[in-house]
């Protein structure tokens, strides 16, 4: 969809706390690049991190968090929207109607809710959570969201459910794409390097949070989980840890894996943290000192004229959506 000539482009991100460097760069990095280019509108998803359960304290620190991390990163909030997603109720008004087009075979292969849900037990939120995440996206007719591969299935079905929608009801939700970078698209656990890197693993020492000390990134790199058998190659089924810890610096560096492999093909595992650490330190040094300076009570100034913005804005596009179904009037 065109606004004033450009395309949309919409994505979230859950305030569960522990930001880590796999979310800057699956996803935010792109979010940064994407706000010259296109009408950009970022959401902190706080509905979402209800599904799991969590102290109200430590959720009402985490959204203010969530919202510096991504001011920190280089989110300009003159060429952004940002806004919390609780402080617009047609996103939950819109999942309803989504969620009933939804078949619920389709959420039953959702791999994220059976991953979840063994951990934090089953819950109709975490269910329905990819309804949501539709209706997050759709309300605001983006053309592009740009998200790490863990959400390719969440997109998929978002399209699926615009589909079936325009079908019923006439055109009203453009196709939305997924923005999925090449490199660290899915950045692994470093305790366990089959599991994505994810704010709510319980082990500390799984995820390089993006608030990181220097020495944190350090100790956490050298005791990231690789295999005995010491050459440093990109092999996703024989290395995991080694490719994990390969791309992490690809991506932080700008540097080709391949030309990576070439470097340290011979050096060793020491040789080789010690430089992927070094990189990780540099990509995130500038993130925290911007975050160390941001002033909380900015921050709400901000998020209040964003969610002013961002329902005027919802609710032009809802409207849309009442009369297509038949709710509109009385
Ligand atoms: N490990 C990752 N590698 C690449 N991209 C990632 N993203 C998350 N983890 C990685 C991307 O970051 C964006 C925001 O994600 P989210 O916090 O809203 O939810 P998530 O995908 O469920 O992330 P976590 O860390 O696993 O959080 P919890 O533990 O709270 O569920 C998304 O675009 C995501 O793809």
């Amino acid at each position: 969809m065109t606004v004033n000539g450009k395309r949309k482009v919409f994505s979230g991100v859950q305030p569960t706390g522990n930001m880590h460097i796999g979310t800057y760069l699956g996803a935010f990095r792109n979010w940064v690049k994407l706000q010259h280019e296109y009408e950009a509108i970022y959401c902190v998803v706080d509905l979402h991190a209800l599904t799991v359960p969590v102290d109200p304290a430590e959720l009402h620190r985490n959204r203010i968090e969530a919202v510096k991390v991504l001011l920190a990163v280089g989110i300009d909030p003159d060429k952004s929207l940002v806004y919390m997603q609780s402080q617009v109720p047609q996103h939950a008004e819109l999942a309803w109607i989504l969620g009933t087009m939804t078949p619920t075979g389709v959420l039953n292969r959702m791999t994220q809710f059976k991953e979840k849900s063994a951990r934090a037990g089953a819950n109709l939120g975490l269910y329905s959570y990819p309804v949501l995440m539709a209706a997050d996206i759709l309300l605001h007719r983006a053309d592009l969201v740009p998200v790490g591969d863990d959400q390719r299935q969440h997109l998929e079905m978002t399209r699926d459910v615009a589909e079936r929608f325009n079908n019923r009801y006439g055109e009203v939700f453009p196709l939305p794409e997924a923005l999925i970078p090449e490199t660290a698209a899915r950045v692994m656990s470093l305790t366990d390097p089959r599991a994505k890197m994810s704010k709510s693993d319980p082990n500390p020492r799984s995820a390089i949070l993006m608030l990181d000390t220097a020495d944190d990134i350090r100790k956490k790199i050298k005791g990231a989980v690789t295999d005995s058998e010491p050459t440093v190659a990109h092999d996703w089924d024989a290395k995991p840890g080694i490719s994990n810890l390969l791309e992490l610096m690809s991506a932080a560096t700008g540097r080709p894996v391949d030309a990576l492999v070439g470097e340290y093909a011979a050096t060793g595992y020491g040789v080789f943290k010690e430089a992927v650490a070094e990189a990780v330190i540099e990509l995130a040094a500038p993130i925290k000192a911007r975050y160390g300076g941001l002033d909380d009570k900015e921050v709400a100034v901000l998020l209040e004229k964003g969610a002013d913005d961002a329902r005027s804005s919802a609710e032009r596009h809802q409207a849309e959506v009442r009369a297509a179904v038949g709710l509109d009037g009385v």
